[in-house]
């Protein structure tokens, strides 16, 4: 890690959606090892046994310079979003940097027997739980400097949002939404010194693919049987390092693939 990284994220407030598994747990840590000195993290999800786990696991890593505050939120449910800044220890309030991480697929069905259930669930976290999460968070990063405004918005999208395939109507839909608002926020924001940033990931291993084959471990493993795909901990060094940039740099928007992969249906498997 370059010092120069670590001096420009030391004193941060950093806020993760979805931060108990998978590429947001990843980030966490890798903030946290990036400033071990001075750092507030806010960790949120639904399962917040899994959060203090992470922020007990953080701290022993990296010592005291790093806070943890690990905090139960369901980013679909618009009022948990809406009080969530109020609710925060004053301490933890002046939030500098929004990974908005928390998100899902379930399920592969083709129209017409999408289930109406997955589809809201889709759209309510991938979409609109983000919106309201930025909306949330902008306030705080816009009073910075007289009005001027300081700080990151980091969301996640992926390779669906860029190209839509078969059984993924729903979830591609959701991240081509991600797409469109981000690009449209960064317009919007062009005055100030908020900088917005998507990361792209390709193929990732991590609960993604339980969760939308509904806990089903076999299918799940089929996915990445005969490649080998990116790591969280891949995506979270992407992730600090475009934090990690001079105020003038913005990592606008990034796509990262597995070596094996070339489009988001284009594979190479190696026989197993
Ligand atoms: P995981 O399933 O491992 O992690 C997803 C995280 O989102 C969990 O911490 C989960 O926490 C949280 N989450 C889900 N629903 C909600 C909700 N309603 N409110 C709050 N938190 C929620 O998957 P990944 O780490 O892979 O996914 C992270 C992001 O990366 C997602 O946006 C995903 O779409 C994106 N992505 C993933 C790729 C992959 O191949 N894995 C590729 C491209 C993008 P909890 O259940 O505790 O609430
Ligand atoms: C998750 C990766 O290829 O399953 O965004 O859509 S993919």
């Amino acid at each position: 890690m370059s010092l120069a990284i670590s001096k420009r994220l030391e004193g941060k407030t950093i806020l993760i959606t979805g931060a108990s598994s998978g590429i947001g747990r990843s980030t966490a840590f890798e903030f946290a090892r990036t400033a071990p000195k001075n750092l507030k993290l806010i960790l949120t999800a639904r399962r917040v046994d899994k959060l203090h786990q992470i922020a007990a696991d953080i701290q022993k890593e990296v010592g005291d310079g790093v806070q943890v505050l690990p905090v139960q939120l369901d980013v679909s449910k618009p009022d948990e979003v809406r009080e969530f800044v109020g609710k925060l220890p004053e301490e933890f309030k002046d939030i500098d940097v929004l990974v908005n991480n928390a998100g899902l697929s379930r399920g592969v069905a083709r129209a017409p027997e999408i289930a109406e259930e997955d589809m809201n669930i889709m759209f309510d976290t991938n979409v609109t739980g983000l919106i309201n999460m930025t909306q949330a968070i902008l306030p705080i990063m816009l009073r910075r400097n007289n009005g001027e405004g300081a700080g990151d918005i980091i969301n996640l999208g992926s390779i669906a949002g860029r190209e839509p395939y078969v059984g993924g109507s729903i979830y591609c839909a959701t991240k081509a939404a991600v797409k469109s608002f981000t690009e449209s926020l960064r317009k919007e924001l062009i005055s100030t010194r908020i900088r917005v940033i998507e990361i792209d990931p390709g193929q990732v291993e991590t609960e993604f693919s339980i969760v939308r084959y509904y806990g089903d471990k076999n299918k799940a493993d089929a996915v990445y049987a005969g490649v080998t795909p990116l790591t969280p901990d891949d995506i979270a060094e992407i992730i600090v390092f475009a934090a990690g940039r001079k105020e003038n740099v913005v990592i606008a928007d990034l796509l990262v693939f597995p070596n094996h992969q070339a489009s988001a249906t284009i594979m190479h498997r190696r026989p197993t």
